[in-house]
């Protein structure tokens, strides 16, 4: 097969009725691999002293290195060993509900595909390297590992509540694009951040956007970016605190305040936004959203 036939027989893999599909590891080019090398490279020089340990000791432990993409199989059962995880591949996206039932069952989804040679620095949709480079080296971790599962768990229950816009966000500012705080300073665990090189650099050192506490309650009622940098991040005191934080939560008060307020499913909160009750750790100047955000220079 060439390797466009290679890539369109993956492509046209037809998903079962939990939207997972076969990762055809075989039929990657080498091409695709080199993708991965290319940004695992880039990655790794601005990431050692930005990203959380947690994040790297997973890199490690799972070693996801320049070989190329991962194969799931054999990563899966490694990652088994460490917390009872596995990564199941699908084509994409998959609607809410499966989403979270494989959270609840420690599966994570990732898709088996990878960006073009063409848009190294930006994908809409997540890839094998977003997925898997961004999202699996933090569920080697227990505790981030138990916190994944309750968020599936928490979305299955929450499916009907007219809410899950608002669990969104509560994934958004966590999972994807969360800060964490260590003894050395600010840290990086969300798969967003730690997935594009600049905006790794951005989250931590640039004056421009917000960095606050974190708040269950605050994260779901916030607004985020879906197409550029984020313009405020909220920071953990540990994972501990983020898995606690988030089981005493007693959902099912905060979505009827949220019903009755008429903010299911809204954000009453910009993502520029400071609030009077915030745990200010550094308050943006939000000049690179001013400059047209979109990766502005100049
Ligand atoms: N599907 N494959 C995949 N990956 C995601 O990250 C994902 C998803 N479906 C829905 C979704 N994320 C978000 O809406 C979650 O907040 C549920
Ligand atoms: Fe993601």
């Amino acid at each position: 097969m060439t390797a466009a036939e290679k890539t369109f027989h993956r492509a046209s893999q037809k998903p079962a009725d939990d939207y997972t599909i076969p990762q055809d590891w075989e039929s990657y080019t080498a091409e695709e691999h080199g993708t991965w090398d290319t940004l695992y490279e880039r990655l790794m020089k601005v990431l050692p002293g930005r990203a959380d340990d947690a994040f790297l000791d997973g890199l490690k432990a799972l070693d996801l290195g320049s070989g190329g993409i991962p194969h799931f199989e054999r990563m899966s059962d490694e990652l088994e060993k460490l917390t009872g995880w596995r990564v199941v591949a699908v084509p994409g996206l998959v609607p809410d509900e499966v989403f979270f039932d494989h959270l609840a069952n420690r599966r994570f989804p990732a898709g088996n595909f990878i960006r073009k040679p063409d848009q190294l620095d930006y994908i809409q949709e997540p890839d094998v390297f977003h997925d898997v480079f961004g999202h699996v080296p933090m569920l080697s971790n227990p505790v981030f590992g138990d916190y994944m599962e309750a968020y599936g768990k928490g979305g299955l229950r929450s499916l009907g509540s007219g809410c899950l816009k608002n669990l969104a966000a509560l994934y958004w500012y966590t999972v994807e694009f969360g800060l964490k705080k260590s003894e050395d300073g600010l840290r990086i665990y969300g798969a967003g951040i730690v997935s594009s090189p600049a905006e790794s650099v951005f989250s931590l050192e640039d004056p421009s956007p917000n960095r606050l506490g974190f708040s269950v309650e605050r994260l779901m009622r916030t607004a985020y970016k879906i197409d550029d940098f984020q313009q405020t991040y909220f920071v953990i005191d540990s994972y501990e605190d983020l898995l606690e934080r988030t089981q005493n939560t007693d959902f099912a008060p905060l979505y009827d305040r949220l019903r009755e307020e008429d903010a299911a499913g809204e954000y009453d909160y910009k993502p520029a936004d400071v609030l009077e009750t915030d745990e200010v750790i550094h308050e943006g100047t939000q000049d690179y959203a001013k400059k047209g955000g979109r990766f502005a220079k100049g």
